[in-house]
């Protein structure tokens, strides 16, 4: 947006406005629960009268922030939730992040219990900073930062994660109950080396996604519905996890029907005329044709190849079931594309295969 300088008028600044919408293309938020689950308890670990853990803290928030990573040193706001447990200075922090990030907050939890905090996730802030004092404690603290809930171009569908307890760096306490003796200069975030390191964990997150509104096919919101999108479609259907990270009709299942949907919707955008595209276009260029068969052949008898490597029945495998459907439509297109002429020399490809078929039977 650098061309937003003041003589731009009020029209071009309104076009190149519509322009920036126009990437992002839609929004999407996703709700998930997130069960802060605390294992603290004096048979497993180092403990103390009252050990709890203080008010969950932190924000949804995109890369261009971030509020506290290990090896960098503990902001004013970290430093006061890992020593007190007080949130105001971190709210603050996130708060000053403006549109880059949102506050989350969660309850306090007693050792050995649990708290759920339900999430609306923009897709346009996809990463969870979210942390809890250890109390009593010197500076210690466990907690997330920056976990990415859109990851690798999808809603994470659920996600473990046991926490390691952190050192603030900022007091030099050695026990849970050691008094105040502030680190001068403060040291880096770390983990901290002793009485919890080698124990089980003392609290894990347990992260679930439950929906996502405003779900489209363009499922790494890239801007294109592309073989990325649909590769990772067909790895959902053939998991039979039903994500609702990729339940385009909205039935709580992932199967042949959000295919079929998703077909249909990215031919809608993609397709010069906006038919859907065919089963069997492997490629996904409008028509079935050789180079979808060489897709096939290249990924045949082999599991997870995707769309892009001849799945077309989103089973896991790259099969005869595919290898009919390609021949069903062999050489056929979307309607808006123009028909497609066999290649004679397909043939030659085609009739080795068809008695290997035949002597898999
Ligand atoms: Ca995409
Ligand atoms: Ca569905
Ligand atoms: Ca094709
Ligand atoms: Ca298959």
């Amino acid at each position: 947006m650098r061309y937003l300088t003041g003589c731009a008028t009020r029209k071009t600044l309104s076009i190149l406005v519509t322009l920036a919408i126009a990437s992002v293309g839609y929004s999407q938020v996703a709700t998930y629960n997130v069960t802060f689950d605390s294992h603290w308890n004096p048979t497993d670990h180092p403990y103390a009268a009252g050990a709890h853990f203080s008010p969950l803290i932190g924000g949804l928030h995109d890369d261009t922030v971030s509020f506290w990573e290990p090896g960098g040193l503990a902001t004013p706001g970290i430093e006061r939730v890992a020593e007190t447990g007080s949130i105001v200075t971190f709210r603050n922090e996130v708060l000053a992040a403006g549109s880059a990030a949102e506050v989350i907050f969660g309850n306090a939890v007693d050792a050995d219990n649990e708290t759920t905090v339900t999430l609306e996730v923009d897709i346009a802030r996809p990463l969870m900073t979210l942390i809890t004092m250890v109390a009593p404690s010197p500076d210690w603290f466990v907690g997330t930062h920056g976990l990415d809930l859109h990851s690798g171009g999808n809603w994470i569908d659920s996600l473990h994660l046991d926490l390691a307890v952190y050192d603030a760096g900022t007091d030099s306490g050695p026990a849970l109950t050691s008094p105040n003796a502030d680190t001068s200069p403060a040291e880096p975030i770390h983990v901290l080396p002793t009485l919890f390191s080698d124990t089980p964990p003392i609290g894990s997150f347990i992260i679930e996604l439950v929906s996502v509104d405003g779900l489209t096919g363009d499922f790494d919101g890239d801007g294109d519905y592309s073989l990325t999108d649909i590769d990772g479609l067909v790895g959902a259907i053939a998991s039979g996890g039903d994500s609702p990270a990729f339940d385009l009709t909205g039935d709580m299942l992932v199967n042949g029907q959000d295919l079929t949907a998703w077909l249909a919707e990215a031919g809608a955008a993609e397709l010069p005329g906006g038919g859907s595209y065919l089963t069997g276009d492997a490629n996904l260029d409008g028509a079935v044709d050789v180079a979808d068969f060489n897709a096939w052949n290249e990924f045949k008898f082999t599991n997870d190849g995707g769309w892009s490597g001849g799945d077309f029945d989103a089973n896991g495998a790259t099969d005869v079931g595919d290898f009919n459907i390609w021949n069903e439509n062999k050489f056929t297109a979307s309607g808006d594309v123009s028909t497609v002429p066999e290649p004679s020399a397909l043939w030659v490809m085609l009739l080795p295969i068809a008695a290997m078929l035949r002597r898999r039977r």
